[in-house]
């Protein structure tokens, strides 16, 4: 009777075939994460002689819904330590990690307090986070506390001065009476979903961003798109070799042709692409498309985004892919727009018979040579789930090809590029315009970090 039992009926069916189809949808896939976050690389080894490390930019640091009201969280970025934190009124705060008292670390068992301040773990002094201040609540009010400055006279030495009142050595002395205390503020941005903070190299800039990220939302609303996932991995290289992948035509057809390492190469990806600032005046007329819908969708992308204020912060990338089946039929797969905006963001905008996908991708430098890349992809509603989780992946195999180029090269301070070829001069173009983001690093990075 055990073969009545397991009987192939319509119910048993269902019985086993709707679980798993709800938990490959709504489990697995609603919200699909590849991280890499374990992965080790190899922060601080030589690569060659580079530019600066922590270009002048926006880096994205975590996604809201990871920053609960009242989180606290130990983080770096641009080769520093800093506290991240939620206040109680919702906003996100990035301090230096350091408590200006004793120099523990905030992120590590510190508390919101006071609404917007965090709470050193070790002897509880509070700093604000909209203003770095070191505050005393009294009440409503926040008083800005105020202390004596001490250091060694020679703290590598530790060589003593004699005191002749106290008749005694003394090792440390005091530079400051009662100076308000306070520890560097960060300026931090949350938007539609991420936390980025700005860094800079000129105190001027430091709190005043000279551009911003930009807002999605109204263009996912219109196309009904929505957050599908997430994919995080970690490289071993200079921040400037990931960006300059999207403008590097020529390494589509040795890196990037295969679809599935089984099939290929009888089913295979080629390319087309075109690279050009956003500063030039014949921008619309270069990216202009053949196809009518495709076009209009490209200026409409090109009329939303770039503005006279982010201009000649932007580099505009044009991507064609296609199915190669046994080197013969070419079947075409989508055209995209891509927004290089500062040295570390990346929209993506596909467009397809198929489907709509848009990518947000960022490159946040942990240290000199240890990138961490996120990648997040929105998709049009209709796609299943598992569709736009393959996607993703798909995508990550793409990156998994990069990265081993990039973990192994080294920067490439000296050049030999055939200008005859429109690969190379796009290349080149590319390294003009993104070495602006570098302005005042080199001095910045020496003065600031101790490697
Ligand atoms: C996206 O972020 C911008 C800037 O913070 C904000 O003005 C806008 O309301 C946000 N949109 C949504 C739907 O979250
Ligand atoms: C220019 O566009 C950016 C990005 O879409 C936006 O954040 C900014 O407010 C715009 N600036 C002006 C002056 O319209
Ligand atoms: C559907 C569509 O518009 N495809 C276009 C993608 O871009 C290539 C190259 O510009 C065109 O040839 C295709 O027609
Ligand atoms: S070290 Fe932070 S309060 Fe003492
Ligand atoms: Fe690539």
């Amino acid at each position: 009777m055990i073969t009545d039992y397991f009987r192939l009926t319509t119910t048993n069916v269902l019985v086993i075939i709707l679980p798993l189809l709800y938990y490959l949808y709504y489990r697995k896939f609603r919200y699909f994460i590849f991280d890499q976050r374990d992965r080790v690389t190899k922060g601080k080894t030589s690569r060659g002689k580079c530019p600066p490390f922590f270009p002048n930019g926006w880096y994205w640091i975590i996604d809201s819904c990871d920053l609960k009201r009242g989180a606290v969280k130990p983080i770096s970025y641009c080769g520093r330590n800093v506290v991240l934190f939620r206040g109680h009124n919702g906003k996100p705060y990035v301090l230096d990690a350091y408590c200006a008292h004793m120099g523990a670390h905030l992120g590590v068992g510190g508390k919101v307090r006071h609404g917007t301040c965090i709470e050193c773990p070790f002897h509880g002094w509070a700093f604000d986070g909209e203003t770095g201040n070191c505050v005393l609540s009294s009440g409503e009010s926040k008083i800005t506390r105020s202390a004596d400055k001490y250091s060694y006279h020679n703290i590598e030495k530790c060589s003593a001065v004699f005191n002749s009142e106290e008749k005694t050595n003394q090792y440390l002395q005091k530079l400051t009476e009662q100076e308000e205390v306070k520890i560097k503020k960060y300026t931090v941005k949350e938007m539609n979903g991420s936390v980025f903070v700005w860094y800079h190299s000129d105190e001027n800039l430091r709190d005043k961003p000279i551009f911003e990220p930009f807002d999605l939302m109204n263009e996912l609303k219109t196309n009904k798109m929505e957050v599908r996932g997430e994919s995080i991995n970690y490289v071993n290289c200079h921040i400037q070799e990931i960006p300059e992948n999207g403008a590097d035509f020529r390494h589509f057809d040795f890196l990037h042709q295969s679809v599935l390492d089984l099939i290929f190469p009888f089913i295979r990806f080629s390319w087309t692409m075109k690279s050009e600032r956003a500063s030039n005046p014949q921008l619309h007329e270069i990216m202009a498309h053949p196809h009518p819908q495709v076009n209009a969708y490209k200026m409409h992308l090109l009329n939303t985004f770039i503005n006279d204020s982010n201009r000649a912060l932007v580099n505009v990338i044009s991507l064609n892919c296609y199915l190669q089946i046994f080197g013969k039929h070419s079947v075409f797969i989508f055209n995209a727009t891509g927004f290089q905006l500062g040295p570390s963001i990346v929209y993506l905008f596909l467009w397809s018979p198929y489907f709509q996908v848009t990518f947000l991708q960022t490159v946040t430098p942990l240290e000199k040579f240890n990138q961490r890349i996120m990648h997040r992809i929105f998709s049009t509603k209709p796609i299943p789930y598992w569709v736009s989780a393959l996607m993703l992946l798909g995508e990550v195999k793409q990156i998994f090809s990069d990265m081993g180029v990039w973990n192994n090269k080294i920067f490439g301070s000296e050049l030999n590029y055939n200008m005859k070829n429109d690969a190379d001069k796009s290349l080149y173009a590319w390294r003009n315009w993104y070495a602006q983001f570098y302005e005042g690093c080199y001095e910045y990075e020496q003065k600031s970090l101790s490697w």
